[in-house]
């Protein structure tokens, strides 16, 4: 980054920061709610800002719930490859699902809603997670004539990770803010995470924000 920082082709995507991510809700990440003032200075930084929203049917298949005798963070063969079963999270319309009231939301452009579909994850806020079903936001974020896409939220191992390695993909600059993102870690998933951003030639900015 020069010293002329952000600019028009610049977007911040902000990925899922919903009261259920956050300490209190169904599927909290540790200290999910420390990033929100961080987060703020950042939209504060852009012009645009884009925000993600889990946005799950309340019978959705990634809920350990829909598996009887299985546990959160067991795992179970969907027809797209192995999923991570969760707490019931992000309903439709619950307050989970809403986004945490200190963020500044007021200034998104777009709210991307995504794992709307039962039978299918979407962890990445561009491809569901059969890696080919897309949610629209490639071709949203080219039309408006986007670049290079900062990224930031909850959590760091699943959704930010997939986003900013689709984003490569897609064709964008894409960067992790990493002290505005914070990661549920289970089963070694952050450790994995960092390695798939590195391979994937994702940038992380690890300072302060
Ligand atoms: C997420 C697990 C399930 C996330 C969403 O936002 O990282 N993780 N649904
Ligand atoms: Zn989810």
């Amino acid at each position: 980054m020069t010293d002329h920082s952000f600019q028009p082709t610049d977007a911040l995507v902000l990925i899922d920061i919903q009261n259920d991510f956050c300490p209190g809700g169904a599927l909290a990440v540790p200290g999910g709610d420390e990033i929100i003032p961080g987060v703020n200075r950042l939209i504060d930084a852009f012009q645009s800002v884009i925000l993600s929203q889990d946005w799950h049917p309340a019978d959705h298949r990634s809920f350990a719930a829909q598996h009887p005798g299985k546990a959160p963070y067991d795992t179970a063969e969907m027809p797209y490859g192995t999923q991570v079963l969760w707490p019931t999270h992000c309903v439709q319309g619950t307050w989970g699902a809403e986004f945490h009231p200190r963020l500044n939301a007021t200034k998104a452009e777009m709210v991307i809603r995504k794992g709307y579909r039962t039978g299918i994850d979407s962890y990445s806020a561009f491809y569901e997670n059969d890696k080919t079903t897309s949610t629209g936001l490639a071709g949203y974020l080219r039309d408006r004539g986007f670049r290079r896409l900062f990224f930031a939220g909850l959590a760091t191992d699943f959704c930010v990770a997939a986003s900013a390695i689709d984003a490569v993909r897609c064709g964008f600059e894409s960067v992790v803010v990493h002290e505005a993102c914070r990661g549920i870690d289970t089963n070694g998933s952050m450790a994995d995470a960092h390695q798939r951003l590195t391979a994937a030639g994702v940038m992380g900015i690890y300072g302060p924000v």
